[in-house]
């Protein structure tokens, strides 16, 4: 054995030794990734006593080599082993410092409720839609002849009377009432019809605690061959049935509307009192006329209610104006 090979040996056995302890010492992954580049890196300590290896004879290269690679694997052995030790540590004290605690309360989202108003009308509808009808919808700003001409309301009706309504520069209108949204329909549609048209109308009252010049209505329309009076009144009484109770006392009173002939107010009997809830009537011929329906075929009936009366009388409420002006404190009663 040539003093150069016993150097050798001397050498990787001190190098695996100190390597060994270095690495055992490490506690985090940067240094470890450090002593691998600093021991087995190309440039590293093992390939330094490496290439002293060239000065060995034929005899000794072999054991040398041999045990140069048992240095070479017992340090990499080292540091795949600590590798794995430091990962799962570190995995154990994120763990540790991230512990959910499922059963907390969660954060809490206020939701909103649905308003009163808008509560009214979704449970009309659905009395209606249960019934066979289909809601339709139509636009605020109307022309004259959608709002009362077709409506058998001509210009010099007292209906018409500029009191009655906001009239724009350019000659249309805010609509009185939902029917001009029926106009529009009967005339994209054929009978047999149903329909229901909901939604915000103006009126040019003045405000006080029963009267807005906004306010919502709903008004329905059926058209059919053979219709009559009794279709009518089964209809409105289920429909108030629904919305007021079982054993509800109606009366309908003969009236006047310019688009119904014959035309009724229809009272309930409401905590010993009667009390108005809708006017109705027979679709005059002159409106089936108005949207290309044959009078001699066809009959309708429609009806026509106002949403802030029904949801102040189910609600008991004292002053409409409460309906508009977003009081919490209010609107919180009614969920
Ligand atoms: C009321 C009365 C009513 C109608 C509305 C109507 C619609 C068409 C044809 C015929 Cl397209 N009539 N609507 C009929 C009778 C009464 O409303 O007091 N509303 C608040």
């Amino acid at each position: 054995m040539t003093s150069s090979s016993l150097d050798l040996e001397t050498q990787l056995s001190d190098l695996k030794t100190n390597a060994l302890s270095a690495i055992a010492q490490t506690s985090d992954l940067e240094t470890l990734e450090q002593l691998r580049v600093q021991y087995l890196g190309k440039k590293g300590q093992l390939s330094q006593v490496l290439r002293g290896m060239g000065k060995l004879s034929a005899e000794e290269r072999p054991r040398i080599g041999s045990l140069a690679n048992e240095v070479k694997e017992a340090i990499q052995g080292a540091i795949e082993q600590r590798q794995e030790n430091l990962q799962k540590s570190q995995l154990e004290a994120k763990l540790a410092s991230e512990t959910l605690d499922v059963t907390m309360p969660g954060v809490m989202r206020s939701l909103g409720q649905v308003h009163p108003l808008n509560g009214m009308i979704d449970k009309m509808l659905d009395i209606f839609v249960g019934l066979g009808y289909t809601v339709a919808e139509g636009y605020e700003v109307e022309t004259d002849y959608y709002n009362f001409e077709a409506l058998n309301t001509p210009q010099d009706h007292p209906a018409r009377d500029m009191q009655d309504t906001f009239y724009l520069p350019d000659g249309n209108l805010l609509r009185t009432h939902t029917s001009s949204v029926q106009i529009r329909y009967m005339e994209q549609h054929e009978p047999p019809l149903r329909v229901i048209a909901p939604g915000r109308v103006y009126r040019r009252d003045t405000v006080d605690a029963t009267h807005s010049a906004v306010f919502h209505q709903l008004e329905l329309l059926a058209v059919e061959e053979g219709l009559r009076f009794t279709d009518l009144r089964g209809t409105i009484k289920e429909f108030l049935r629904q919305m007021f109770g079982d054993d509800l006392q109606v009366r309908f009173r003969a009236s006047y509307f310019p688009f119904t002939e014959p035309s009724a107010e229809v009272d309930v009997q409401w905590q010993g009192k009667w009390l108005e809830v809708l006017g109705c009537g027979m679709v005059d011929p002159n409106v089936l006329k108005a949207v290309g329906y044959d009078p001699e075929r066809y009959t309708g009936f429609a009806a026509g209610l106002g949403v802030e009366r029904f949801a102040m009388v189910l609600h008991q409420m004292d002053d409409i104006r409460r309906l508009y002006n977003s009081d919490l404190r209010f609107l919180r009663q009614f969920i």
